[in-house]
């Protein structure tokens, strides 16, 4: 049988085709998920539709969810454990941060543009795992998606990059809060990839162009490559993990 053959998953943050989410769901799909997918926007659903019917993948349920409301996410989490019940893994693919504030100086944050980036991009990983906590009676893995700009000062990653950074220690939290239920809560730091969020952030080609020049394995990495990671942390392959912070760059963090 396959690795998550019966297993139901739920994957947010499926926007268009060139969503790292969307890379995770053919990988899961592949692994033979059940997947239910949830996504804020009418716009985002249509193309969910569209891409799922293009790759003859059967979505078990989509559910509406706005992470930047409490009541949405238990709204969507009531919704999964009424139609498909017991959950054993989630894909947290979700961010956001004002465009005028991924450029310039970090100085210049506003609060409201910090505050915004910490509850879409951080606070979210947290109301999720306390809600889908409740449908993972057998256990499982949740996994979400940082970078390397919480880390180290990447230019004009800025405001995002602290949201990463309070991301990746939300993960260790949650880590030791979500072991004793058998819950492992993990995260994938991918290289930069060409997608709808990667627009807002300021000189991406020079992002890719820098891992291609000095990253050990010297070419980008795709969102099929981050699925497959994102596949291993999610399943049982990864069952003695939690708390971690995976690369998927080429290598390119080792490189000083
Ligand atoms: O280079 C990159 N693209 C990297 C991205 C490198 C490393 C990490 N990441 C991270 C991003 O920071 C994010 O956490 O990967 C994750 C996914 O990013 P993506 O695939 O680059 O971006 P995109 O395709 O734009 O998807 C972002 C999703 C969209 O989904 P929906 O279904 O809502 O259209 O995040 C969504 C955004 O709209 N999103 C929200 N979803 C629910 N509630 C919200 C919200 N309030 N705000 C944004």
């Amino acid at each position: 049988t396959k690795l998550l053959e019966g297993k139901n998953i739920v994957v947010m943050g499926v926007a268009n085709e060139r969503s790292i989410a969307w890379g995770i769901t053919k990988s899961l799909h592949n692994a033979g998920a059940n997947l239910i997918f949830t996504n804020r926007q009418e716009r985002s659903y249509q193309k969910l539709v569209k891409l799922l019917d293009k790759h003859e993948i059967q979505a078990k349920l989509i559910v509406s969810c706005d992470v930047a409301d409490d009541e949405s996410i238990q709204q969507a989490f009531n919704e999964i454990g009424e139609k498909v019940g017991v959950i054993h893994g989630v894909v947290h693919s979700v961010a956001f941060a004002n465009r005028d504030e991924l450029q310039g100086e970090y100085a210049n944050t506003s609060r409201d543009g910090f505050l915004l980036a910490q509850e879409i991009s951080a606070y979210s990983l947290v109301a999720v795992t306390k809600a889908a906590k409740e449908l993972m009676t057998e256990g499982g893995g949740i996994v979400t998606q940082t970078y390397l700009g919480a880390e180290r000062v990447i230019p004009g990653y800025n405001v995002m990059g602290v949201a990463k950074a309070s991301l990746e220690a939300s993960v260790r939290y949650l880590a030791e809060d979500m072991g004793k239920y058998g819950i492992r809560v993990n995260a994938v730091s991918a290289g930069p990839i060409r997608t709808l969020s990667a627009k807002g952030v300021s000189n991406f080609n020079e992002k890719a162009n820098v891992i291609v020049e000095k990253a050990p394995l010297r070419r980008n990495v795709d969102q099929d490559e981050v699925g497959d990671a994102t596949l291993f942390l999610v399943s049982e392959m990864a069952r003695g993990i939690t708390g971690e912070v995976l690369h998927v760059d080429s290598g390119f963090h080792i490189i000083g």
